[in-house]
C-alpha cells in the first residue's frame, strides 16, 4: 500500500488547548506524524490539486478566513495562537465581521482548534495529502493510505472544531465522485463521532457515512453522534451513528463494527473512505476505550474484507509512543 505525507503538514504547532477549564499542552503534537512515519517505510510525494477540490466542500468565506486568521490575530496585536472565546449558537444571523475575535468564534464551534503561524500551510496540505492518495484508487491500487495531519472529521462546512480545519475525508469523498469512483462511503472509526462529516452530507443521499465511537452523551464532541441521527430529506438512512460506551474493548468493538460494515454493503458502496483515529487504543491519554494493537489488524482486516478500493485517512491518536506501532498494524490488517 502507498503512503503519502508531506513535510509542510507538520508546520502546525499550536501550544495549548482550553479543556475542562484550563490551558493545557496540545494534543495534537507535530510529534504525532513523527511516531507514524518512523514506524513505516517508503513515503511518497504529496501533490498540488489547487484550491477547487476544497472549495466543493467548505464554503468560500470560511477557506479566506482561515487562510488570512493568523495574520488578522497579529494585526489585532495578539500573540501567540489565535483562539476564540464567544461562539454564536443556533439562530445565527448571516453576519459579516471585521473583528477577529468575532470572526474565529463564527467559524468554530470549541476553544480546542487554535490557529497558529504554520496552520493553514499544514491544513492545505493535509487535504492534498488525502486527495494525492485517493488518486491512487483511479490507477487500480485496492488500498492507500493519506496520513493527514492536522486531522479532518470535526470540521464542517464553514467551521473549524476538535482539532480540524479542513476535512480530509469529505474532499476527498467529493473527489472520489467527480473521478467516477462513486457511490462513496465513509466508515470513521475515530473515538470521537465525526460531526463535521455526516453534516457535510447529512442531507446529501450520495455518500453514506457510519460512525463507531464513543456515546457522545458523556464525550466530545457531545451534541452529534447520537444513535437517533439518521440523516435528512434524501439523506435520510445515509447516516449510521454506533455509539459505544467508555471501557470498550476489542471484543465488545466488533459486532458495532460488523453492522457498519454490513450497512455500507447493503447501500451499495464502490468506494471507501475509512476516517480512522487510533485514539480508540487502551493507552490513549485523552480516550477510553481498550483496544489493544491486534485488535487493530483485525479490524482492518474486516474492513478489508467489503472488497472496496478503500483510502485511509488519519485522524486521531494521542499515545504517541503506541501510534507509528497501531497504525502500522492498522495497515498490515488490509
Ligand atoms: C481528531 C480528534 O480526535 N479530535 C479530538 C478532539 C477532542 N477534543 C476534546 C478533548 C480534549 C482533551 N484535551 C486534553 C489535552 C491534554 N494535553
Ligand atoms: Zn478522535
Amino acid at each position: 500500500m502507498k503512503l503519502f505525507f508531506d513535510e509542510r503538514q507538520a508546520e502546525h504547532a499550536p501550544e495549548r488547548e482550553l479543556h475542562n477549564g484550563e490551558f493545557v499542552p496540545y494534543a495534537e503534537t507535530v510529534e504525532r506524524p513523527r511516531s507514524i512515519v518512523g514506524a513505516l517505510d517508503d513515503w511518497q510525494p504529496v501533490r498540488d490539486f489547487g484550491m477547487e477540490p476544497l472549495r466543493a466542500v467548505h464554503d468560500a468565506d470560511y477557506l479566506a478566513f482561515l487562510e488570512r486568521a493568523y495574520d488578522g490575530w497579529v494585526a489585532a496585536g495578539r500573540s501567540g495562537d489565535a483562539i476564540g472565546y464567544s461562539f454564536p449558537v443556533v439562530r445565527r444571523r448571516a453576519l459579516k465581521f471585521a473583528r477577529i475575535d468575532a470572526e474565529i468564534g463564527l467559524y468554530s464551534f470549541d476553544a480546542s482548534t487554535p490557529i497558529a503561524a504554520g496552520t493553514w500551510t499544514s491544513a492545505y496540505w493535509s487535504a492534498q495529502c488525502a486527495l494525492t492518495a485517493l488518486e491512487r484508487l483511479t490507477a487500480g491500487d485496492k488500498h492507500s493510505f493519506a496520513l493527514c495531519r492536522p486531522p479532518g472529521h470535526h470540521a464542517g462546512r464553514d467551521y473549524m472544531g476538535g482539532y480540524c480545519y479542513l476535512n480530509n475525508a469529505a474532499i476527498a469523498a467529493r473527489r472520489a465522485q467527480a473521478l467516477g469512483l462513486g457511490p462513496v462511503a465513509i466508515l470513521d472509526i475515530d473515538y470521537h463521532h465525526g460531526n463535521g462529516t455526516q453534516d457535510i452530507f447529512y442531507d446529501d443521499a450520495s455518500v453514506f457515512f457510519a460512525s463507531i465511537h464513543a456515546d457522545p452523551a458523556t464525550d466530545y464532541p457531545f451534541y452529534w453522534g447520537h444513535a437517533d441521527e439518521r440523516g435528512e430529506g434524501a439523506g435520510e438512512e445515509a447516516t449510521l451513528n454506533l455509539p459505544l460506551p467508555r471501557g470498550t474493548d476489542g471484543a465488545a468493538y466488533r459486532p458495532a463494527l460488523d453492522r457498519a460494515l454490513a450497512a455500507i454493503s447493503d447501500w451499495g458502496a464502490k468506494c471507501l473512505i475509512v476516517s480512522f483515529g487510533a485514539d480508540t487504543h487502551s493507552s490513549d491519554p485523552i480516550s477510553n476505550f481498550l483496544l489493544e494493537r491486534p485488535d487493530y489488524v483485525e479490524i482492518a482486516g474486516a474492513i478489508s474484507g467489503l472488497g472496496l478500493p478503500t483510502l485511509i485517512v488519519m485522524e486521531g491518536g494521542y499515545a504517541v509512543g503506541d501510534l507509528g506501532a497501531n497504525v502500522a498494524a492498522f495497515l498490515s490488517g488490509f
